[in-house]
């Protein structure tokens, strides 16, 4: 296993869509443990594979916060939100590509999901709360789009330029 280097916005490709998954190879497996790894290292709740510069269909996730909670890792390949409620909820969220920024952001609160598990089992369940959320957010990541983009066009902005600032002094 290995921790891969997670990538930071205005990287391009955060801003990709995502190939899908056509067959389950022994590096792909490898590539889900990774990404455990890193996302457990951030540390993090979800990681989606663009965010390690692998730009296929791919997410995980751990939504168990609390250290009395029994770990709950869950990767799914080529996931599919099917519906959509339309109750919604509000949770300020952050991202590993935009560390130490937080933002409330609405999304649906319920969600049905069909996605292929790594033992290559089709799935469909249904998710709220933070679960829903964190989906929401990993597959957004596939489609290129990020939590900043709901935000307003300043706030949008400003993060952006600041990240773009701290790209230009790395790369000197
Ligand atoms: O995809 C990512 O960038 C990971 C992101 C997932 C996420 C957070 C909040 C709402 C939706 C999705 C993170 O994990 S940011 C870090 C974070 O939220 C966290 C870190 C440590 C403990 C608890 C939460
Ligand atoms: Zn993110």
């Amino acid at each position: 296993m290995s921790i891969k280097r997670i990538l930071f916005i205005p990287d391009k490709r955060l801003k990709q869509i995502c190939a899908p998954v056509s067959s389950l190879t022994k590096d792909r497996l490898q590539l889900i443990d990774d990404m455990f790894e890193t996302m457990y290292d951030a540390p993090g709740i979800g990681l989606a594979a663009p965010q390690v510069g692998i730009l296929e269909n791919i997410i995980v996730m751990d939504c168990a916060k609390e250290e009395d909670e029994k770990p709950d890792p869950i990767a799914m390949i080529n996931p599919e939100v099917l519906w959509f409620s339309e109750e919604t909820r509000t949770y300020e969220e952050g991202c590993l590509s935009i560390p130490e920024y937080f933002e409330d952001v609405t999304r649906p609160e319920k969600i049905k999901v069909r996605y292929l598990s790594p033992q290559e089992e089709l799935i469909e369940r249904e998710a709220d709360g933070l679960l829903a959320t964190c989906i929401q957010h990993e597959v957004d990541h596939l489609k290129g789009k990020l939590f900043i983009d709901y935000l307003s066009r300043l706030k949008r902005e400003r993060i952006t330029k600041k990240f773009q600032k701290l790209a230009k002094l790395e790369a000197r």
